[in-house]
């Protein structure tokens, strides 16, 4: 028994120094699968917890559009203490709001070509809806840790989260440090789960994740 230890541990060895190194963290990339619900687009999915990670903030912009009658995006996370510009780029007038007890604000109603902004500085879920337009829903959600990413139109996604970082200014980012994670998802319509994850020293682990209509949990307990 002892001896089979000992080869497996000269493998895994060996196996180590085929690797291209030195990478020493990974990602975590995956498909989550929907019950009941039309698309798997727009869940995110991310981190419950991770050690602090050092991202250059300075030139981000994160921007909450109105078009034609719709905020673009549905789901737009955010470092926690980041600011959203909410321009109105429709062809009517918009008033924004939420009634969330992460943040709640009413910015008015306003004219198309008027820009609004808010800061985010308490981690949790920002339900924003419209008081003109009923139909008008987004969540924002002011997220703990930078290692987030949401799902797209093939349910697919990837953490980090490069086109993200990409779209919103972030960087200096560096992948997730090998380790033990959880992995939660949310959804407004979408029962959360939380599923352990181990992110291994160099490349990324792929996870299938399958959830079900429901009521969905906090963002973080
Ligand atoms: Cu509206």
């Amino acid at each position: 028994m002892k001896r089979y230890f000992i080869t497996i541990t000269l493998l895994i060895a060996l196996l180590a120094l085929c690797l291209p190194g030195p990478a020493m963290a990974g990602g975590i990339s995956g498909t989550v699968k929907v019950k009941g619900l039309r698309s798997p687009a727009n869940i995110l999915v991310y981190l419950t917890k991770a050690p602090p990670a050092f991202v250059d903030l300075s030139k981000t912009k994160f921007v909450m559009d109105q078009q034609n009658l719709t905020f673009i995006p549905h789901i737009l996370p955010i470092p926690v203490g980041a600011t959203i510009q909410f321009p109105n780029n429709d062809k009517v007038d918009h008033n924004v709001f939420s009634l969330s007890r992460t943040r709640p604000f009413n910015l008015g109603s306003y004219e198309p070509g008027e820009v609004k902004t808010v800061l985010f500085d308490k981690p949790g879920i920002v339900e924003v809806r419209c008081d003109v337009h009923a139909e008008m829903a987004a969540y924002i959600m002011v997220m703990k840790n930078p290692y987030f990413a949401v799902t797209d139109a093939k349910g697919r996604f990837e953490i980090p989260d490069a086109n993200y970082l990409k779209e919103y200014g972030f960087s200096g980012l560096t992948d997730i440090p090998p380790g033990k994670y959880f992995v939660k998802t949310r959804h407004e319509k979408l029962k959360t789960i939380k599923q352990a994850v181990v992110v291994p020293n160099a490349g990324t682990i792929s996870i299938q994740l399958e959830l079900s209509r429901g009521t969905p949990g906090v963002l973080y307990k």
